[in-house]
């Protein structure tokens, strides 16, 4: 299996940490443009019609997309150190808060890094070869977006060690990988979400994270 990313882009973040925190090895290939690294090449492109990563390409050459799509499947082949849940009740509650967690989280993110950054311009939405404007009110909605975000996670790690419970899950992994690229693009944790501030501080330390 191969795994295909895009430098720091945070979906296939996900992945990159879900395949470490399970000890999976998996080749990891960088899916961008040589020449222009902000976009992805031509080739990727080409082969995957939905022009995302993460990519997960199979020995047999088919391909799965969608970071979670990927992640369920490597859970179903390799069960050691579930972080989907174990049992059915586990399992939804750690997909509802991934759900939770990628649409009011991980899109507002998105919503103000697509719609500012110079890199973007004409490509406001991933994945398709068509101009897409860039659209600032969406990035400004995007940042009150993610202040709820925030303090909707506060809430729940105020009263659980992590998203979903008592252990790291792929929703702790999702949230983290919007955060810490919401940081990376001046987009702080706020200073009175201090239990976000905590989960962030110890997930960052986990091996599978800091590698
Ligand atoms: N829903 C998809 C989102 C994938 C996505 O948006 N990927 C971005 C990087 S984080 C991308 O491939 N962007 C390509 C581009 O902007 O051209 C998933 O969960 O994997």
């Amino acid at each position: 299996m191969k795994l295909y990313k895009w430098m720091s882009a945070p979906n296939p973040r996900r992945v990159e940490i879900f395949v470490a925190e399970k000890g999976i090895d998996i080749e990891i290939i960088e899916a961008s443009d040589p020449a222009n690294p902000g976009q992805l090449s031509a080739e990727f492109c080409g082969r995957y019609p939905h022009r995302r990563v993460p990519l997960l390409e199979l020995d047999d050459g088919d391909w799965i997309g969608e970071a979670a799509a990927i992640c369920r499947y490597l859970e179903t082949l390799y069960p050691d150190n579930p972080l989907m849940g174990a049992t059915p009740k586990e399992i939804a509650i750690v997909e509802m808060w991934d759900r939770l967690v990628e649409w009011e989280g991980l899109m507002a993110v998105s919503e103000v890094f697509r719609n500012t950054h110079k890199l973007f311009v004409g490509r406001g939405l991933a994945g398709y070869d068509r101009e897409i404007p860039q659209i600032p009110a969406l990035a400004e909605r995007g940042e009150f977006r993610l202040r709820l975000f925030f303090e909707k996670i506060d809430e729940q790690l105020g009263g659980h060690t992590f998203l979903a419970g008592d252990t790291l899950s792929f929703a702790d992994i999702t949230a983290f990988c919007a955060i810490e690229f919401g940081i990376s693009r001046r987009l702080a944790i706020p200073d009175e979400c201090i239990h976000v501030q905590d989960w962030y501080g110890r997930v960052s330390k986990r091996p599978g994270v800091a590698n």
